[in-house]
């Protein structure tokens, strides 16, 4: 039949073909939509007992719409990238139900029960005492077994090779690591950071330290990563009374610098924390980057003994640990700076009252953890800069 873009009206039949509900008398569907790229629908029975979500790629950047063309092709990377986490971290991932490649949908677990980590922040909330250590697990579980460390050198080219996403990757090479430093028609800014805009990208040792992070993106295969690891990738709630942490939306996902995933949940973080500072509703955000390096790296030296090549002796994994962190340390730099003066701003400090303040504080922050990266070693050093 070849692929076509669903509309609210046609999930009812296109779960009863997929044979995932029998029978639909009494669906209810509506669109929640909410990211930059693709459409999702919620379909749930009459009494809520029975729920799956849709999500569909389009041709097309969602936000932008069909002027800014885009493969649908990206579900196949995200459903290649579920399949990965499901191996090694199925606790942290929406069960996935099918993944139909001709329309480019997946069907998977309703977790219309949980919220948004950015939305609970947003609102004033907290993380909670678990989530950032669990994201940093997630990022461990994941980028261990998909690394020279956890898979066999032959079935790591393949899966390098599998991996491969140019048009994500050109994604974020260009809206993340290049765009913001030079002028760009995807740029805009709130005009009371006209001067900083200005002065980013007039600034060479800046611009230096991008490309250095940009080139890393671009040839650091170490492992796979989620590759859009931001709060609003991340669902939190609670279930029988205990915590549940859904990392969801890997589209970006493909063989890169494990510090991209890491940095972009810390530049989420601080970012969430400049709102807060704004609003005098600051909870427990400053402990979050510390629980997210100790949950990645206890987790990554718990599995380091099942190594499968074991010339990567312990002072190496030291070197490596220290590489990953400072590479984050630099992309969650990369990651403040353009979601303040790029192409996808984010609600924390858009709908800020005054949001100029917070931005200006933010930019500041990211060219400090871009061009300071390599000196600043622990969590502590980035907490004490964001107060
Ligand atoms: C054109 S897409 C802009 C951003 O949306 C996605 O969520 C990624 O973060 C991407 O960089
Ligand atoms: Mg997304």
């Amino acid at each position: 039949m070849g692929y076509r873009i669903l509309e609210t009206e046609d999930v009812p039949a296109y779960l009863r073909e997929r044979g995932h509900w029998d029978d639909t008398g009494d669906i209810r569907v509506r669109e929640v939509s909410d990211g930059n790229m693709n459409r999702v629908f919620l379909a749930s029975n009459g009494d809520g007992t029975r729920g799956l979500a849709v999500k569909q790629a389009l041709p097309w950047v969602r936000v932008a719409g069909p002027s800014w063309p885009m493969s649908p092709e990206r579900a196949d990377a995200e459903a290649r990238a579920y399949e990965q986490v499901a191996r090694v971290a199925p606790d942290k991932i929406p069960t996935v139900h099918g993944y139909d490649a001709e329309n480019y949908a997946l069907v998977m677990e309703d977790m219309s029960d949980l919220q948004v980590l950015r939305t609970v922040l947003n609102e004033g909330g907290s993380y909670g005492p678990d989530t950032s250590r669990r994201i940093g697990e997630f990022v461990a579980q994941l980028t261990f077994a998909t690394s020279d460390f956890g898979m066999p050198s032959a079935e790591r080219k393949a899966l390098i090779a599998a991996s491969v996403s140019p048009e994500l990757c050109r994604i974020t090479e260009d809206v993340v690591l290049s765009e913001p430093y030079v002028e760009h028609e995807h740029n805009h800014w709130h005009p009371g950071l006209d001067d900083l805009a200005a002065e980013f990208r007039a600034d060479t040792r800046l611009r230096t330290e991008v490309a250095d992070l940009r080139h890393t993106f671009m040839t650091s295969a170490q492992a796979l990563l989620h590759g859009d690891l931001h709060t609003g990738s991340v669902m939190v709630g609670e279930r029988e009374s205990a915590l549940v942490v859904r990392v969801f939306d890997p589209e970006f996902s493909f063989v890169g610098p494990i510090g991209y995933d890491l940095g972009l949940y810390w530049a989420n973080v601080l970012v969430a924390q400049a709102r807060a500072q704004a609003l005098g509703t600051v909870t427990d955000h400053a402990a979050q980057l510390r629980l997210t390096w100790e949950g990645f790296e206890t987790e990554f030296r718990r599995l380091w003994p099942a190594r499968v090549d074991s010339f990567f002796d312990d002072a190496y994994l030291d070197r490596f640990l220290g590489r990953v962190r400072s590479d984050s340390v630099g992309f969650a730099g990369t990651e403040i700076v353009r979601r303040v003066i790029g192409f996808a701003h984010l609600t924390d400090l858009t709908t800020l009252p005054d949001p100029v303040p917070a931005s200006r504080r933010a930019l500041l922050l990211g060219r400090e953890l871009i061009v300071r990266r390599a000196e600043l070693t622990g969590t502590e050093d980035i907490e004490a800069l964001a107060r």
